[in-house]
């Protein structure tokens, strides 16, 4: 820009255009317009996506304006090896890091299923929900270093706080850590900041909180950014923040000469200068000294209101209203342009007009190419049903189904798939090449509605976990029968030692080697960052493990017992379980969740709570095993794979005697493979975990009065039985019991329906199916409280046998 364009009718002195000349060079203004523009570009998207939404062609939408200028400051300090974890207000940043085109964000809200037209998530996320590709197409982790990295976003608010701080972690752990400097696709010496961004009024949940502290106390190169509108949808910030301000009520996070803490920075959301150098300041903080940084951006604005779902107005006051018109931070800026850049209104203007068009442009672009994906199949079906109109006896009622097809407007695929199948029924029981047609039509369809909608659950890599292969145990004469807990303990340390990207920290994992000391005197042989000890913050310590494992780390996140995963369950289930999903194989974070848990004694130290995790954990692997030998072997295979789990070990076995295997570090289980603990003629009985003794030792008493069971334990539940080997062993026994520990109705019922409906055991069996749980209460205290409050031998003996004496009265009294 040459500051010529000033006008000389311009009414300025001189001297006062000399001074701007200096302040800003030629180089610095073209970077000042060219931010505006972006801006300007940015608000238009949001603009025409809420009309886009209004009529129809899009389902919802939640956009970025009123926070431009601030992301665009903090853009400029975001380097490549960086990591943004942050919320749905960020399209502003996502453009200005150039990890987002206007077409790709008009394409998310279309929902396009299509990697190439939405990077982050192939039509799967919200739209203004961000992420970037880590991963290259056969799955691997691409060179970090040289991208700009965003993890997936998820709506839960702060839900993006304990990924955040794993993020930031990892950072840590790669400038500390000599063993991991080899690793230079993944980090440069730990210069890389997490840049983290949230809504002021999420800071008020207990994520937020729980992750900001941590980062505190592990010192870690977080730059946290609340974008503070002072409302969280309607409800003002006094509802929400204590003296109404995030930076306030956080003061006492301050750093000081002598001790350790924050940098805490405030600023104008719509003052870009000051928004400029305070992110200068903040970076040069964070990233050299590894120092996080509360970066609280205040009198930001909402100038279409939360989101497509209401208007503003309804809740928010006329001087409000008032006040955010004149502190719009893209006014804001403009008038600076003006009077401090001394450019030309008419020069705005034009740059102006030139952003709407660009914004305009590229929305038609990604909806062009979205309806023509979506019209494809529509002109495919309607072609097949034109035919049979006219061939078919019911091509009346064809003909109506067709007219309603091309009428629709802005046709999803939706209404194609259903005046399909409704032609299908019609069609039934004809024979034409146009029902072929249809059918055929139909068949691609359920692979590619697969793929586009349910795709990418688990890994789909070479490293897959479903794709290890078994490695069996060694033992030889000199193979030392040893507490369980010793077999765990020499299979981590094999692992340490195998593999520099494996850490494992925990409540107590460190000093003490866990409260069973799994890892006892690993610390000492290891250091402190491989085994390490963490607060009591379930939550963040999973984050810590997503974020480190985003990172391409190994991690194993302690939970201390299962009981207490429910404080981690969100972050597990929201962020962790869909990860690979939301983002279609873009992302992976392969995370060993370890906890232990079934009976031991109380309350809360005794829980099986395994169908709260069936069902809040799909894309996750869910591993029972038995004793810790087979928790050994499962550590191998997960530390191989890609895929994230958890590993529930048995609170009850880390004292029982088990024989340490030679290659300890070394053998595997495959997945979904059940073992049969004892072969049975007369019914089948499947269990899991502790309840295997338990079974065990009902199994032996049964056949002292004739009854054989054969005893299955399916060690994985998800993946559940996938070579169908219970069937097997129900067409041998025709019948068939499934016992836990967890409630009526729990983790039984998940296998049942397994076992009945996806293996079609049904029909084989000659007795109705049984399921032994535990109590509808959580386990009572003490030994009697665990006896009387799970299934114990004598009650999984009386069931089995009562069983018997219906099946076979006469050879089986009733035993009451
Ligand atoms: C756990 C959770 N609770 C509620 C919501 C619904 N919700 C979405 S955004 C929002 C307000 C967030 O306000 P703020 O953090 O200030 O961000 P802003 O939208 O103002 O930028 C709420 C309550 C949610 N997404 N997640
Ligand atoms: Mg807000």
């Amino acid at each position: 820009m040459n500051l010529t364009v000033v006008h000389l009718s311009n009414p300025r002195t001189l001297s006062a255009i000399k001074e701007v000349k200096i302040r800003y060079s030629q180089a610095r203004v073209k970077e000042i317009l060219a931010d505006y523009r972006l801006a300007v570009e940015s608000r238009e998207a949001s603009l025409i996506g809420r009309k886009e939404v209004f009529m129809g062609k899009a389902k919802f939408g939640i956009f970025g304006d009123g926070k431009e200028i601030a992301q665009i400051a903090m853009a400029k300090v975001f380097r490549e090896g960086d990591f943004r974890a942050g919320y749905y207000r960020d399209q502003t940043f996502m453009f200005a890091i150039g990890e987002l085109t206007v077409q790709q964000y008009f394409a998310q809200l279309y929902a396009h299923t299509s990697v190439e037209a939405d990077p982050a998530s192939a039509g799967r996320l919200m739209n203004g929900h961000y992420a970037t590709r880590l991963l290259d197409d056969e799955g691997k982790l691409r060179n970090l270093t040289e991208l700009r990295n965003s993890s997936a976003d998820i709506s839960p608010t702060a839900g993006q706080m304990p990924r955040l701080l794993g993020l930031a972690y990892a950072s840590k752990l790669f400038r500390e850590n000599p063993a991991l400097k080899q690793y230079t696709n993944l980090s440069k010496d730990g210069n890389e900041i997490a840049f983290g961004t949230i809504g002021n009024a999420s800071t008020s949940e207990g994520m937020f909180f729980e992750a900001i502290n941590a980062a505190g106390v592990l010192q870690v190169p977080m730059l946290m950014s609340i974008w503070d509108d002072e409302y969280g949808i309607s409800v003002p910030q006094e509802f929400h923040t204590t003296k109404a301000s995030i930076s306030k009520a956080l003061a006492g996070l301050q750093r000081t000469d002598v001790e350790k803490g924050y940098e805490i920075i405030t600023v104008k959301g719509w003052d870009y200068p000051g928004l400029i150098d305070a992110y200068h300041k903040a970076e040069k903080i964070c990233r050299d000294e590894h120092v996080p940084v509360l970066f609280h951006v205040q009198e930001m604005t909402q100038p279409q209101g939360h989101s497509t779902s209401g208007s503003h107005e309804r809740y928010k006051s006329k001087e409000r209203l008032a006040w955010e018109v004149e502190h719009d931070c893209i006014r804001k800026m403009r008038e600076w342009i003006i009077n401090d850049v001394l450019i030309l209104p008419e020069e705005v203007d034009a740059i102006e007009q030139e952003a709407k068009l660009s914004a305009k442009q590229a929305k038609e672009r990604a909806w062009k190419a979205f309806m023509e994906d979506v019209r494809k199949d529509q002109r495919i079906v309607t072609g097949i049903l034109e035919r049979a109109v006219s061939l078919s006896k019911r091509g009346p009622a064809i003909a109506l189904i067709k007219e309603e097809l091309v009428k629709a407007i802005n046709p999803t695929r939706l209404e194609t798939m259903r005046a399909a199948k409704q032609a299908a029924r019609l069609l039934a029981g004809e024979t034409s090449a146009e029902r072929d047609d249809l059918l055929g039509w139909l068949k691609t369809m359920e692979a590619d509605n697969f793929d586009r909608y349910s795709s990418h659950m688990v890994s789909v890599s070479d490293e897959s976990a479903l794709k290890v292969e078994r490695i069996d145990p060694v033992y030889s004469d000199s193979s030392p029968l040893v507490d369980g807990r010793e077999v765990l303990q020499a299979c981590f340390d094999a692992a340490l030692t195998r593999d520099p990207r494996v850490l494992a920290f925990g409540e107590d994992v460190g000093k003490i080697g866990d409260v069973n000391q799994g890892f006892a005197g690993l610390q000492a042989k290891h250091g402190e960052l491989r085994v390490t000890d963490t607060g009591i913050r379930e939550c963040t310590i999973v984050g810590q493990g997503i974020g480190t494992a985003l990172r391409g780390l190994k991690p194993i996140a302690e939970i201390q017992y299962l009981d207490y995963f429910i404080y981690a369950l969100p972050t597990l289930s929201d962020d962790l379980a869909c990860l690979y999903y939301r983002t279609k194989g873009g992302q992976k974070a392969p995370l060993i969740v370890r906890t232990r848990g079934h009976r031991l004694e109380g309350v809360w130290h005794a829980g099986s709570q395994i169908g709260m995790l069936l069902h809040s954990l799909r894309g996750m692997f869910i591993i029972s095993p038995r004793n810790m030998t087979q928790a050994a072997g499962f550590y191998n295979t997960m530390l191989k794979s890609d895929d994230p789990s958890v590993i529930i070990e048995c609170l009850n076995g880390y004292r029982l005697k088990e024989r340490l295997p030679d290659n300890i570090g070394e053998f595997t289980i495959p997945l979904g493979v059940p073992d049969i603990l004892r072969e049975g003629s007369d019914v089948t009985i499947v269990t899991y975990g502790s309840m295997c003794r338990v079974v065990m030792e009902a199994a032996e008493a049964l056949e002292e009065f004739g009854i054989s069971c054969e005893v299955i334990d399916v060690q994985t539940l998800l993946p559940f039985d996938v070579h169908h080997s219970i069937l097997e062993s129900v067409k041998k026994t025709n019948r068939i019991v499934f016992a836990d520990e967890d409630v009526p109705g729990g983790a039984t019922s998940f296998m049942m329906q397994e076992v009945l409906e996806k293996q079609d055991a049904f029909q084989f069996l000659d007795s109705k199916p049984l399921t032994i749980t535990g109590k509808e209460h959580r386990p009572a205290y003490a030994s009697d409280g665990d006896y009387f409050s799970k299934p114990n031998p004598e009650e999984v003996f009386e069931k089995v046998y009562a069983l018997m004496v219906e099946v076979n009265p006469s050879r089986f009294s009733s035993l009451y």
